[in-house]
């Protein structure tokens, strides 16, 4: 059985006086069966473990560089994220794929650098809106999958988040039927590249405008395994009823 995994992104949101989001949601869940993550800016995580030692709370980064350490001014490596309290990094998510120009061997050679370190990695994959009106979605995702995930994965080191570019802070929501098709689409790739035990244990999430109106929905799709929440994880009275819908 995978465990259920609410995942937020604060993406670049967040200082000091916002750790009573995470307090408040280590208080309220912390009897929950499901695991919550929450990537909080770097600056942030030392300050955050301190509401996360015990409970079902774990904190994440969104980035991290692929070499071990350095000349790389202004770059942060996965070992460092651990020492500042991560256990998971995400990699991938399109707006670094934008805005740093990151591309499939990119994301991989930081997720071989993230798994060495001990982090889990949570990497995203998503189509742009023109290339699901021309049809092409499952042929982009399976070129994400095949370029960005590094071989020596297990379902305890890997989530995959399908994150549809379109629906990203847009408030648009792909069609439960479009969901279901990509996240099985996934898991049997999944299958095929690594085999049924492993591909069995990967947890796939869907991202993309996740809101307490629409989790529960989305968490009844097959395959489905939770989200990766940008917006509505920044507060805990948005964050908490999309946990509890898992
Ligand atoms: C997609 C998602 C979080 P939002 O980027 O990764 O953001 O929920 O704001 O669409």
């Amino acid at each position: 059985m995978r465990r259920k995994l609410a995942a937020g992104n604060w993406k670049m949101n967040g200082t000091s006086a916002d750790l009573e989001q995470i307090e408040a949601l280590a208080e309220a869940h912390a009897g929950a069966l499901s695991e919550i993550m929450i990537a909080t800016p770097d600056t942030l995580l030392h300050r955050a473990s301190a509401f996360t030692k015990t409970g079902p709370i774990t904190l994440g980064a969104q980035n991290c560089h692929h070499r071990e350490s350095g000349a790389h001014t202004g770059d942060v490596s996965a070992e460092m994220l651990i020492d500042a309290g991560a256990s998971y990094v995400i990699l991938g998510h399109s707006e670094r794929r934008a805005d740093h120009d990151e591309h499939d061997e990119d994301v991989r050679s930081k997720a071989r650098a993230a798994l060495k370190a001990g982090l889990r990695v949570i990497i995203c994959m998503g189509e742009e809106l023109e290339e699901r009106e021309a049809d092409n979605t499952l042929d982009i995702i399976g070129g994400q999958l095949a370029g960005s995930i590094p071989d020596d994965v297990s379902g305890e080191t890997l989530v995959i988040a399908y994150e549809p570019i379109w629906a990203i802070g847009t408030g648009k929501v792909p069609s439960i039927a479009q969901i279901s098709e990509v996240h099985d689409f996934i898991r049997l790739r999944l299958e095929q590249r690594f085999g049924p035990q492993i591909a069995r244990g990967i947890r796939l999430l869907y991202g993309g405008s996740v809101k307490p109106a629409n989790a529960a929905e989305i968490f009844a799709v097959q395959n489905v395994d939770g989200a990766l929440v940008g917006g509505a994880s920044l507060k805990s009275a948005d964050f908490g009823p999309i946990i509890e819908a898992l």
